[in-house]
């Protein structure tokens, strides 16, 4: 008798967590979407004013629950909700591909300049390339959401980088994954010049598309740096 009520009872606190992580996650669905239509304006915009697309697609996730109980474990932070919220800023993912390093740059101006969109943090890994060659601009940048109850913050992962630079991320993820992070030295060698390749064939691309369009071709500027 008293070990069905106790299952009933764990059931019963199993669908309640169930609920409150749908509920968790559904907060960052909601930023996902404000981000995504602030980028799809932002291009659709573009587009029509100055008959020009710097955006070559957009990708967005949730992280699965799964990775995110993988990296509680891996940051040792307690496994509850206020904490997770804290500190795993990347649970809302938005990756922006744009045809070149210009574009990120700008996309990336026009998309936290907006009034409601706040910059929690910028890591530069353009100016600043990863040691295997992986190079993306990341932010992690709060927009409102408004519930029902309220208006709430919700941090967003947001990933800009080049066609390139996205060709050599995918193939870096996938060998990754198929050596489980212990990648053979000659792979490792070959990445750091697939990577230096993808670098060369955008400053290429960026002077070939400039020539095209009549704009000066000028040296590329140097990295910039953000500070925020
Ligand atoms: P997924 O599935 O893409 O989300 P942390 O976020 O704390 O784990 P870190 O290093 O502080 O780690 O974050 P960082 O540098 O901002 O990078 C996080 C994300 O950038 C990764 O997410 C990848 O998407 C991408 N990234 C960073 N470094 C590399 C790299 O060397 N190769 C590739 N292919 N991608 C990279 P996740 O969580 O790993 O996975």
């Amino acid at each position: 008798m008293s070990t069905v009520s106790v299952d009933e009872q764990a059931i019963a606190e199993a669908k309640d967590l169930r609920d409150q992580f749908q509920r968790f996650l559904r907060e960052y669905e909601f930023g996902m979407r404000e981000v995504e239509t602030k980028i799809s304006i932002l291009r659709d915009e573009f587009t029509h004013n100055h008959a020009y697309n710097p955006i070559e697609h957009v990708k967005s996730r949730i992280k699965s629950p799964d990775s995110i109980v993988e990296k509680v474990a891996r940051k040792g932070i307690e496994p509850d909700f206020d904490t997770i919220r804290a500190e795993i800023t990347d649970i809302a993912g938005v990756r922006v591909t744009c045809s070149f390093v210009a574009d990120v740059y700008r996309l990336f101006d026009l998309l936290t300049q907006q009034d409601d969109v706040t910059i929690r943090q910028v890591k530069d890994y353009i100016a600043d390339p990863k040691p295997n060659g992986y190079k993306s601009l990341h932010t992690i940048i709060e927009v409102p959401v408004f519930l029902s109850t309220g208006p709430i913050a919700v941090p967003v992962e947001v990933q800009f980088r080049t066609i390139a630079m996205d060709f050599w991320a995918s193939l870096e993820h996938k060998i990754h994954y198929k050596f489980q992070g212990q990648i053979p030295g000659h792979l490792v060698d070959s990445l750091t010049e697939a990577a230096d390749a993808a670098s060369e064939l955008d400053v290429r691309m960026e002077r070939l598309h400039r020539e095209a369009h009549g704009v000066r071709p000028r040296e590329l500027a140097p990295p910039r740096v953000i500070s925020v």
